[in-house]
């Protein structure tokens, strides 16, 4: 049965992405697939069915990865094969099904564990997403070891789910939130870090790669100084993992959130990486079935992790599918998915930096991610977006759940376009040639 699974399930996975469907002896490469270091975006989009489409007449150019990311053919595939052919529920079962669903659910788990390189199985857990996971962190581990007179330090520049839990946290327990503050330049100020750190901090909440200004900030660095001050790290990964390698061992911080949504998998699935010693000691978040060890009438203990912290039924096919989705992005190579946002980006900042209208906030290429937003002068990000869409291409436009980094800027709103494996260098073109025609739309320009 075990074999049947594995085969059934890894039948799509195995194959290398960016050549499988044009390539009929799957054993061997095509010229144009160039491994290592180096990926051709044309090529794997023919692995991602929603890029062939058309948007208002145009071929669909999707510049919204920071909000979400399209899915291969072998995730959408996946869930559709699993619940045609294994699905059921897991950890309860005897039956044949509910036995293959468990065996795909549990790899999927040692895939994503893998993939970060967590020490431990038992660390990761499957919860909604980023939001859930820093949620659980803050509800649990942050009413147990946060108290009047603490500090908990977050930035200037967190998404609203990894500022917002930490607001209520402090608020509720009398401990102070305080935040490192952001440059010019759109880095951290790692200064006022050391300072913030001088006192009571018992957790340092930061996210590893802004969603707004795409800076990557030094995340090992101040894991290390907020250790050193003995305080709890917990990482914001939802726009790094699914972007560059990453090492959680070699990070050594306490938590890290992420979604698989964000990352080629399925919505309704991410994951809490903790610690599991700091995990065994946290009470339960949410409680009811299968995370129960022995329930009298009036009391209950806790199942072993991970499941401690997966109460009810969880998204199952989904986290099979994040499995299989991050399969995908192995084969892919993760050196080469960042290389190639970087040289993106690159681009793009250099097309936008010709247009003075154009106003990109974040620091320069190289310390950043494939993110970039921006304004234009007498332009609404809204309307800017519309004209966009118009073209086919898919920007985001808004505060980005990230109010208080615009108010830094003395911002309202930006647009942002935001970059992943599949785009390619015609896209960042088109970007271009459309923030041109909402000028010429909306600026009468001199001539014109
Ligand atoms: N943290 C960061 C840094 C994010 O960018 C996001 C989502 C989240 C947490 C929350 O992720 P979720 O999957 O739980 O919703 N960021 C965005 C964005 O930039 N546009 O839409 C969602």
């Amino acid at each position: 049965m075990t074999t049947e699974v594995r085969f059934a399930l890894g039948a799509k996975q195995d194959r290398r992405p960016g050549f499988s469907r044009e390539n009929p002896d799957e054993s061997r490469p095509p010229a144009r697939f160039v491994p290592s270091t180096r990926l051709d975006p044309l090529a794997l989009r023919a692995d991602f069915p929603i890029l062939a489409r058309e948007v208002h007449g145009k071929p669909l150019a999707y510049l919204d990865n920071a909000a979400s990311t399209q899915k291969p053919q072998a995730v959408i595939e996946t869930l559709s094969e699993f619940y045609r052919t294994h699905y059921a529920n897991i950890h309860r079962g005897v039956h044949t099904l509910s036995e293959e669903a468990t065996l795909a659910y549990e790899e999927a788990r040692d895939k994503v564990a893998a993939f970060i390189n967590a020490p431990d199985r038992s660390g990761v857990i499957f919860v909604r997403n980023a939001t859930e996971a820093i949620n659980l962190v803050a509800y649990t581990w942050g009413r147990a070891s946060v108290g009047p007179g603490d500090r908990v330090v977050v930035t200037e520049m967190e998404h609203h789910s990894n500022l917002v839990p930490w607001q209520l946290l402090t608020q509720e327990v009398g401990a102070e939130l305080t935040h490192v503050r952001v440059t010019d330049e759109g880095r951290l100020d790692l200064e006022s870090l050391d300072h913030l750190l001088q006192g009571p901090v018992k957790l340092v909440a930061f996210t590893h790669v802004s969603n707004v200004l795409g800076t990557v900030n030094p995340a090992r660095e101040i894991v290390a100084r907020a250790h050193a001050a003995g305080a709890r790290v917990l990482v914001d990964a939802a726009q790094s993992v699914p972007h560059l390698p990453m090492d959680v061992e070699a990070l050594d911080c306490d938590f890290l959130a992420f979604s698989g949504h964000k990352m080629c998998g399925p919505t309704g699935v991410g994951v809490l990486y903790g610690r599991p010693e700091l995990l065994e000691e946290m009470p339960p978040f949410l409680t009811g079935g299968g995370m129960i060890r022995r329930v009298t009438r009036t009391e209950a203990t806790w199942n072993d992790l991970p499941w401690k912290f997966e109460a009810g039924t969880s998204a199952i096919a989904e986290a099979v599918g994040l499995g299989v989705a991050v399969d995908y992005l192995s084969a892919v190579g993760m050196e080469a998915v960042w290389a190639h946002e970087r040289e993106l980006t690159a681009y793009a900042l250099e097309c936008l930096a010709e247009m003075p209208e154009v106003r990109v906030i974040g620091p320069p290429a190289g310390e950043r991610s494939g993110v970039v937003a921006f304004t234009v002068e007498g332009i609404h990000p809204h309307d800017l977006a519309q004209v966009l869409d118009g073209e086919g291409v898919a920007i985001r436009a808004g505060h980005h759940c990230a109010q208080p980094l615009h108010a830094r800027f003395g911002l309202e709103a930006t647009a942002r376009a935001s970059f992943y494996l599949y785009n390619a260098r015609e896209e960042v073109d088109r970007l271009v040639e459309g923030i041109k025609k909402a000028q010429d739309l909306f600026i009468r320009r001199p001539g014109g």
